[in-house]
């Protein structure tokens, strides 16, 4: 088989670059090596930015999320057992949608369904080669029947533990990466969020977020060990640590979902080697605080679109060459802000009483100063794209 761009994953990342070359005449096919069923109903990200709003709706992909996504002016933070609204409107004249990974990641399932282009599930073995050549090419099997796609490039988008970052040369690749000392219990349940917007609370019995999915369905998140063990962690037990962290009554209701997700900071540099480019979760990672994973994603993967239309469209291969360091510009930028929610709203067993009220402090400083409030705000709905 032959096609101009072969895309190894089918998540936010590698779905959302089909579309995108699709928009542009620009061939591609997709392989993933898990079920539909699976992507529609893993539960992840739940916070779209602006401008993925932007890219998503001008992608042709937008009109579910346009009429079930939830848009939101502001979050609260809650310390000392108050909560304090950062008005997003306000600041950057912004918004975020709360929309669900899952959702976005069925409506480009959809659309590429409707247009009849090539997605394959339940591939194995994917391996990829010859990237260091015009004329890459990608292995795998697909019901039992090895395949050969001989492609012009190859988009890395199959993940953290995917096949595409391990195959660059090690030589080739710097990694920078921070493990954090706790993971999220995560919780989806079928009950009405006990707040219209997120609350992100710093409590002296660790961290909690409220988030939600619909007017129906709450999304919460607690602190706890990076290795912790779900059976220590029944229903009642996660219900009313989280009621105990965030200062309010929840409303209970049936579990739909419960995980544990490890937190850590990465970065592979480059992002890219050859003809074969690294997006999303493939060339980094940040821990869920800022809710820039999904985002980031679709950030890389516009930058990636933008370079091969112009290879496709008039030879250039400039902005292909300057991909990776587009990227991280933004990566970089993103990093830090995850970092930085991060280190500002967890306890870390490593504090002393001087850092939890430093901690306490910097909230304080946050909730009281425009200023302070506005390099929140313009972060977390997103930095303009043109900021690299
Ligand atoms: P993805 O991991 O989504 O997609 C990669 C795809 O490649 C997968 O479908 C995988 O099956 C496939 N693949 C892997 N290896 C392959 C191979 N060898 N051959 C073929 N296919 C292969 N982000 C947030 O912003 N907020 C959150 O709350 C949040 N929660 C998260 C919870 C968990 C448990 C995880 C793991 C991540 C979470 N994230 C969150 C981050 C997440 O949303 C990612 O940033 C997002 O999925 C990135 O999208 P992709 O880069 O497309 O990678
Ligand atoms: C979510 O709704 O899943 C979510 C929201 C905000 C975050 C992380 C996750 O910071």
């Amino acid at each position: 088989m032959r096609t101009q761009v072969a895309i190894i994953g089918a998540g936010p990342a590698g779905l959302l670059l089909a579309q995108l070359l699709h928009q542009r005449g620009i061939e591609s096919v997709v392989l993933e090596a898990r079920t539909r069923e699976y992507l529609e109903q893993r539960v992840r990200a739940g916070v779209l930015e602006h401008q993925s709003v932007d890219i998503l709706k001008a992608a042709g992909v937008g009109d579910r999320m346009m009429r079930d996504g939830l848009p939101h002016e502001g979050i609260f933070l809650h310390f000392n057992g108050r909560n304090h609204r950062i008005d997003f409107a306000e600041l950057t004249g912004k918004a975020v949608m709360i929309y669900g990974q899952q959702e976005v990641v069925r409506d480009l399932i959809a659309a590429r369904q409707a247009a009849g282009q090539p997605l394959y599930f339940e591939v194995e073995d994917v391996s990829v080669s010859d990237f260091d050549t015009d004329r890459p090419r990608v292995r795998y099997r697909k019901d039992g029947v090895e395949q050969t796609l001989e492609c012009d490039f190859i988009a890395g988008c199959d993940g953290f533990h995917g096949v595409c970052r391990q195959s660059i040369p090690e030589r080739e690749l710097t990694i920078y990466e921070r493990v954090y000392p706790f993971a999220w219990l995560g919780l989806l349940a079928e009950a009405p969020p006990a707040s219209h917007e997120l609350i992100y609370a710093n409590d002296s019995r660790g961290f909690a977020l409220l988030s939600m999915r619909s007017p129906t369905v709450s999304r919460l998140y607690l602190q706890c060990l990076p290795d912790e063990d779900l059976n220590r962690w029944p229903d009642e037990r996660v219900w009313s640590e989280l009621q105990a962290r965030l200062g309010s009554q929840l409303a209970t209701g049936p579990v739909l979902h419960k995980s544990v997700t490890p937190m850590r900071s990465f970065v592979a540099e480059p992002m890219s080697s050859g003809r074969l480019f690294l997006a999303g979760d493939a060339a980094h990672i940040v821990p869920p605080t800022g809710a820039k994973g999904m985002n980031l994603a679709i950030a890389d993967v516009q930058v990636l679109g933008k370079g091969l239309e112009s290879y496709y469209r008039s030879g250039n291969m400039e902005a292909l060459a300057a991909y990776s360091a587009t990227c991280l510009q933004r990566v970089w930028k993103v990093q830090r802000f995850s970092w930085w929610m991060t280190a500002l709203l967890h306890r870390f067993d490593t504090d002393n009483a001087f850092d939890q009220r430093r901690q306490l402090a910097e909230l304080e400083y946050l909730v009281s100063s425009r200023a302070a409030a506005q390099t929140l705000a313009e972060n977390y709905v997103g930095l303009p794209l043109s900021m690299g």
